[in-house]
């Protein structure tokens, strides 16, 4: 196994980084671009032993930094999103190769967000402030205590802007970190290893740890020197984690999958809402929030699906490195697979694909949408993660808000309609951690993000970051003179 692997030119260490060193598993993993399938190279495959290094590492680090004053720490946060600027275009490259996003998004859109995120909380560190206040002359003291070493685990689909999320606000609140990247794109948290250590973040507060999580994973959350975890993928690993943190009943932030509708009323700009409606094909589908549910409103459903299909039909799909495409592949074979599973089984079941319903080669998903879908099926209740969307119309509002609730997830929804208070009267219903009206993916990190019932558990962003990643304390003191009494 070769130490260090050039990805678009870019050269990435394929080892763990543990207590500020590069350190090497004898095993590894074949990570595989889903651009064509090629090899990308060999990456150290972790194992219990490096998980529990890690956290080792991380524990041994965290008196040192917790203490780090609150101005160091932002500073340092800061140099990091420098950092990340300077080598935007090598960030962008190594992720489009891994995991298939539109290498134009990268650049333009989510690198920059990635800097963001550690701007954002580094500013949000230095304002963190409760009002102190009195009780029968006693004063009550709130403080926001670093809580320790966090396992930050996290999926493919958005790899290092996913990653950031966690990591910016855990590293700002004083808190040391362990992060394990998906298996299927490992790369760019190994150059964040690379420019946290250049900024000047002290070894040992920022571990990377590769592999599977199957092998790795319970070492890392069953872990009792581990005082949060953060993790972000299925539902069903979510389980597997929620089981294993109970052993010390460590807090965690789950943000899983959903099933978001897109209602759009007959008052709606049809316009915009077609504008809404192809966004969800962004990134092949595999984005948490897509609304993958349209619910049209049956007197302008056709209308509707007519100016879909034109839009959609126009979309160019294929080496997501072109500025020119539109619709990537899909993370990996494996995923394909499922993806057209659930599509061929819908299509068993009754449902047609007015576009889409079949594999494009070996790595891309044709961009579908189905109709003729019954409310209880499959494809209507479970999250595909792919290019994959469904229609249903509905004759009343009334009719509109059950059929978006009518699932187990409750991750966010998309209005369209052009009547201020049926807006407010609708979502003021659903039931979902983000509603958007006629606008779609718009994220302020100001803004409490994640998800009711199976969509997740906790909220992060501003203060609820700093909830989580904190121990909260309140100090009571006595009225001076209190030694006369
Ligand atoms: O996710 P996993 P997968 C959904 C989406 C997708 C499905 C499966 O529907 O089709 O999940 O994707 C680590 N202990 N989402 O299998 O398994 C794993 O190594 C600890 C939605 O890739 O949840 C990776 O780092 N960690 C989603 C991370 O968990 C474990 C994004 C996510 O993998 C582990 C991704 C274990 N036992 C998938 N097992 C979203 N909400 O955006 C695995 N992991």
């Amino acid at each position: 196994m070769t130490d260090k692997i050039t990805v678009g030119g870019v050269s990435v260490d394929t080892r763990h980084w543990i207590g500020g060193e590069r350190v090497a598993s004898t095993d590894t993993f074949t990570d595989v671009s889903p651009i064509d399938g090629s090899t990308i190279g060999e990456i150290s495959r972790g194992t219990a032993t490096e998980a529990a290094a890690a956290v080792t590492a991380a524990k041994a680090a965290f008196p040192a930094w917790a203490a780090t004053s609150r101005t160091e720490r932002a500073r340092i946060l800061h140099a990091i999103a420098d950092g990340v600027e300077k080598r935007l275009e090598e960030l962008a490259i190594v992720e489009t190769t891994d995991n298939g996003a539109l290498l134009r998004s990268h650049r333009r859109g989510v690198m920059p967000r990635v800097a963001h995120n550690f701007r954002f909380f580094a500013d949000w560190l230095l304002k963190l402030d409760h009002e102190d206040f009195e009780t029968r002359g006693h004063t009550n003291h709130v403080s926001w205590d670093p809580a320790g070493p966090c396992v930050l685990i996290t999926p493919w689909n958005a790899p290092l802007m996913l990653a950031t999320w966690k990591v910016a606000p855990a590293l700002a609140a004083g808190n040391t970190v362990v992060l394990k990247p998906a298996e299927w794109s490992p790369l760019t948290a190994s150059l964040l290893a690379d420019i946290a250590a250049e900024a000047g973040l002290p070894a040992g507060v920022l571990n990377v740890v590769q592999g599977y999580g199957s092998e790795i994973g319970d070492a890392l959350t069953s872990h009792p020197d581990v005082r949060r975890i953060s993790f972000t993928g299925s539902v069903p690993t979510a389980r597997r984690i929620t089981e294993s943190a109970a052993a010390n009943l460590t807090p965690l932030s789950l943000e899983l999958g959903g099933k978001s509708p897109l209602l759009v009323f007959a008052d709606a700009d049809l316009d915009l809402a077609v504008d809404l409606a192809v966004e969800q094909y962004d990134n092949a589908g595999q984005v948490c929030l897509a609304a993958t549910r349209f619910l049209v409103e049956e007197s302008v459903a056709e209308e509707f699906t007519r100016r879909f299909v034109e839009r959609a039909s126009g979309l160019k799909q294929g080496d997501p490195r072109d500025e020119a495409t539109d619709i990537g592949p899909t993370i990996h074979p494996r995923q394909l697979e499922k993806i057209d599973g659930f599509v061929q089984r819908a299509v068993a079941a009754g449902a047609r694909a007015v576009i889409g319903g079949h594999r494009e080669g070996s790595q891309y998903y044709a961009p579908t949408l189905l109709t003729g879908v019954a409310q209880d099926s499959e494809i209507v209740q479970e999250e595909v993660f792919g290019p994959v969307l469904t229609l249903q119309t509905f004759p009343t509002e009334e009719e509109a808000v059950r059929l978006a609730n009518d699932t187990r997830f409750g991750l966010a929804a998309t209005v369209a309609t052009g009547d201020p208070e049926r807006a407010e009267r609708v979502t003021a219903q659903l039931v979902a951690g983000t509603v958007w009206v006629n606008c779609f993916f718009i994220r302020d990190l100001r803004a409490p993000f994640g998800g009711a019932r199976q969509s997740g558990v906790g909220r992060e962003g501003g203060n609820w970051s700093f909830d989580f990643y904190c121990d909260v304390k309140n100090t009571v003191t006595a009225p001076k003179g209190w030694q006369d009494h």
